[in-house]
């Protein structure tokens, strides 16, 4: 039996020697030390062996066990190695080839506008406040004080959904949400897109984007808003902006008005920006309506407030001197690209 043992060894180191690769010496493995392994039957078969025989053959077995075992993982070992080498003799990275190219966006125009807008009323601590695009007709119109033969809300100019319901073609839905569910002081901008039954053209587009302010406390005044627009206008256009107030008319508002600033461009003598007048329309603004703030569940008497209100595209078409409202929507990059 130990002869029989021996010459298994002898076989076993042989095959692995000869093994050529890892699957190749994993079957060595089962051939000799697996479950049905030659070794693994002659220590099954030794209860046929006397007393004194036993432990001589079965340590002979396990030496050999552990001897065969070790040499097989040595020889796992020398495979893995190759193998790595194997691969970096081959796979070599050229470090000096140029990279793909990669193309990096930008931040639209659109969106240049409304984060800078934000940013300014941020800092003088307004928050900003969202709602819904398809909007009951109620917040759109009749809380605002726009009745039901008002023009405004002529099929002609606003999308219906439904005879209540409607795209929302302002965004003073918003400001009349928050008035009815928070309460004074209220110092927000809404900014959103709004919509509009109108024909595109070089400046009209059936969904444009609005940014509207609201203001409620005790004791609001025409000076409050006037205070705080100067300092918007110049924060948002330069430092040295001007603003100037047109009585105009809104439903929600009263005293109402348009402001204009002083051309950003030629500082007011009369360019191509602002048409030869050396002003630029800016927006409309007011102090709110006491139907509106009741309307909405504040007292008037208590409280007071003022709004504005100013399209997105205009701004942002004015200040990149864009022409065609048309480019901010074709999203051609060779135009965004020079707008960065
Ligand atoms: C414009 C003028 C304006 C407002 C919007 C407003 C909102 C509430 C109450 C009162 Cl909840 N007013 N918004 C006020 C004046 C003008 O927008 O030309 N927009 C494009």
């Amino acid at each position: 039996m130990q002869e029989q043992i021996s010459q298994i060894k002898e076989k076993a180191l042989e095959a692995i020697q000869n093994a050529k690769d890892a699957k190749e010496l994993d079957e060595v493995r089962v051939q000799y030390l697996g479950k049905k392994g030659e070794l693994t039957l002659i220590l099954r078969s030794m209860g046929g062996l006397s007393p004194e025989e036993r432990p001589v053959v079965g340590s002979l077995v396990n030496q050999v066990r552990d001897e065969l075992e070790a040499k097989i993982e040595e020889g796992e070992k020398s495979f893995a190695n190759k193998a790595i080498e194997e691969r970096l003799a081959t796979e070599n990275i050229d470090v000096t080839e140029p990279s793909k190219k990669m193309t990096l966006g930008s931040v639209h125009p659109i969106t240049q506008v409304v984060n800078d807008v934000k940013d300014i009323f941020i800092g003088m601590g307004y928050q900003i406040a969202d709602g819904p695009e398809v909007e009951l007709a109620i917040y759109n119109f009749d809380k605002l004080n726009t009745p039901p033969d008002h023009p405004a809300r002529d099929v002609q100019d606003t999308f219906y959904i439904t005879d209540d319901i409607v795209l929302r073609s302002q965004t003073s839905p918003v400001q009349a949400r928050v008035m009815e569910s928070q309460k004074p002081p209220i110092k927000i901008i809404c900014p959103g897109s709004v919509y509009r039954s109108d024909s595109v053209d070089a400046t009209h587009s059936p969904v444009f984007h609005q940014i509207e302010g609201l203001v409620i406390d005790k004791n609001i005044s025409m000076a409050d808003l006037k205070g705080t627009l100067a300092m918007f206008a110049k924060k948002c256009l330069g430092e040295k902006t001007e603003i100037r107030f047109r009585p105009h008319h809104f439903p929600f508002t009263e005293p109402s008005a348009e402001a204009d600033v002083s051309c950003f461009v030629c500082g007011g003598k009369g360019c191509r920006v602002c048409k030869g007048e050396g002003w630029i329309e800016l927006l409309g603004c007011g102090m709110v309506h006491p139907n509106v703030l009741r309307n909405c569940g504040i007292d008037p008497e208590e409280y007071s407030g003022f709004a504005f209100g100013f399209g997105v595209e205009r701004i942002a078409m004015a200040k990149f001197g864009i022409d065609d409202m048309r480019l901010l929507y074709e999203n051609d990059i060779r135009f965004l690209k020079q707008l960065r």
